[in-house]
């Protein structure tokens, strides 16, 4: 059985579970906390130098972690990643747009006010942060004007991608009540099949910490 490494928290995690979810896949969770620093730990680092959630091990035993990478292996052969080359390429154009331009925003200043110790020391940085995600966030209005989904003309690896922060990103102190296209593709997406919430745990799922 797969073994995914990560909290229900992150948002990172969550789109493996989303997609885990839409597949049917059943899997393991071990829950490794960025808030409990668990990532960075000398036993985690072990498992994946990079240091950071979400991280999939495979019943052969390698690993693989970045969020994007693990869409990319578990979707082969599904309708979310297209067989033709060019909307592929737009499926990984949008993936990029959210690991350049919109997750180190939207995913950071959510971290940073809902769960850093002191948000008021991030004050500056949040701020900052708030103008970048809010330019990505437009981005993503422009495009939802004429396209129902992003990168193919269904729904894809780039909808889970995008849908992980976006559907939260209130929480990082972003209102989408501006974005009325966004807000109608956010909808779209939660009525999909197999469509989980963030703290959701799946019944496929059991759940140990690590290091049991
Ligand atoms: N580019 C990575 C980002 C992963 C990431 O930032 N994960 C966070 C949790 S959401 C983490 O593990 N942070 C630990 C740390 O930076 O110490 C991906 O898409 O998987």
């Amino acid at each position: 059985m797969l073994t995914l490494y990560g909290s229900l928290e992150s948002g990172n995690v969550y789109k493996v579970r989303l997609l885990l979810a839409q597949l049917d896949i059943p899997h393991r969770r071990i829950d490794v906390d960025q808030v409990r620093g668990e990532p960075r730990s000398e036993p985690f680092l072990a498992i994946n130098p990079i240091g950071k959630v979400p991280a999939l091990k495979l019943d052969d035993g390698r690993l693989l972690s970045e969020s994007g990478a693990i869409l990319f292996y578990l979707a082969q052969g599904s309708a979310f990643w297209p067989d033709d080359g060019w909307e592929q390429a737009q499926v990984l154009r949008w993936m990029f747009f959210e690991q350049y331009n919109h997750e180190p925003y939207i995913a950071v200043n959510r971290y940073l006010l809902r769960f850093s110790k002191n948000p008021e020391a991030a004050a500056e940085r949040v701020a900052a942060n708030a103008v970048k995600g809010e330019q990505a966030l437009e981005t993503m209005e422009r495009h939802l004007r004429d396209h129902e989904w992003f990168g193919a003309e269904r729904y894809s690896l780039a909808d889970i991608a995008l849908y992980a922060y976006t559907h939260v990103a209130h929480e990082g102190g972003f209102d989408l009540a501006g974005f009325p296209s966004v807000m109608a593709w956010l909808s779209r997406a939660r009525a999909r099949p197999g469509h989980i919430g963030l703290m959701q745990e799946t019944s496929a799922e059991a759940v140990w910490r690590l290091g049991e």
